[in-house]
């Protein structure tokens, strides 16, 4: 969580610099969601993400060089500069991508999980999404099917309570997203999305049921992103009361409370994470910075792939 934070912030930094540009979504706040589901998956299985996905990158096993020359737009990020902050993309850890499209993902998902089932694997394909994308018909359409065809999905709602400037309660007329997930007879539950020990225990379970044949579970991760939608958004519509209750629940200090009253953390543990993290960091960032842009006369290079015979 500690490396998803500071990458984060870092983010920042160069964006103000101009080394990263165009969208860029930070999920600071909600890193226990990726880091506590992460950590009950296997190698094997494959995860699909949304745009705001650095961290989700970040724990799967994507290296923070890669991502970070993603970021910058260079040709040694994971897709060669090609997707930026929005796709990371590395298929060598199943990592099948960010998507700038609200629910784009979910449909993928069931079909990796499709693929996974008929090839008869016992992967478990992970997606995670928003609140906001479960208004969308992507989503019905594919719990419909992942439920019908008891496909190996392990859904992730990530609930921060916003779709961009849209509170949940505003946009859709059943606020509670597990019911939703229940039409569909999907086991589905609710967890602490701030607590990175709950999401994990949650996790497993339904990882476990999935691969013992259970078909998809759904989590609702109740969770809240402390800065803006992205790096365009004012932040108007939360009242700044709101965000101040939801950061006394940072899922960083609150394990690190909870470790240090077990006497398995030191401050100076604590230290020495720090330093390793900011090490990690600066190589990412000096390797992200010496990167190359692609050639120009590549620019068209990938829009018809290059082992199609064309007709
Ligand atoms: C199909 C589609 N509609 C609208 C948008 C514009 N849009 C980008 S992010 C976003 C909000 C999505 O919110 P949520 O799913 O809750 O994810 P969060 O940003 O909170 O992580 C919208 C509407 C889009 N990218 N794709
Ligand atoms: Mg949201």
């Amino acid at each position: 969580m500690l490396r998803i934070r500071r990458f984060e912030e870092r983010c920042v930094e160069l964006y103000s610099r101009t080394a990263i540009r165009g969208f860029l979504h930070l999920g600071i706040g909600e890193e226990a969601c990726a880091v506590g589901v992460m950590e009950a998956l296997t190698p094997d299985d494959a995860v699909v993400a949304t745009y705001r996905e650095h961290g989700h990158a970040l724990a799967r096993g994507v290296s923070m060089r890669s991502a970070m020359a993603e970021l910058e737009g260079k040709l040694e990020g994971s897709s060669r500069g090609r997707g930026g902050s929005m796709h990371i993309f590395d298929a060598t850890t199943r990592f099948y991508g960010g998507n700038a499209i609200v629910a784009g993902g979910i449909p993928l998902a069931v079909g990796l999980a499709l693929a996974d089932q008929l090839q008869g694997r016992q992967q478990v394909t992970t997606c995670f999404f928003g609140d906001g994308a479960v208004a969308e018909g992507e989503f019905h359409e594919s719990m419909n099917l992942a439920a019908l065809w008891h496909l190996p999905v392990l859904f992730c709602c990530e609930n921060n309570l916003y779709a961009m400037g849209t509170a949940l309660a505003r946009a859709q007329s059943e606020t509670d997203l597990s019911l939703k997930a229940a039409a569909y007879r999907v086991p589905s539950w609710d967890v602490d999305g701030m607590d990175v020990v709950a999401v994990e225990e949650a996790a497993r379970r339904a990882a476990e049921a999935i691969r013992e044949g259970g078909g998809p579970h759904f989590l609702e991760l109740r969770t809240y992103r402390f800065r803006a939608h992205s790096m365009y958004d004012p932040d108007r519509y939360r009242d700044k009361a709101e965000i101040e209750q939801w950061k006394e629940r940072d899922p960083i200090p609150a394990l690190v409370a909870v470790l240090s009253a077990e006497g398995l953390l030191t401050d100076d543990d604590v230290d020495e994470l720090e330093s390793a993290v900011t090490a990690e960091l600066d190589d990412a960032v000096a390797f992200a910075d010496a990167g190359t842009l692609e050639a120009l006369e590549d620019l068209e290079r990938f829009v018809v792939s290059e082992h199609a015979e064309m007709p």
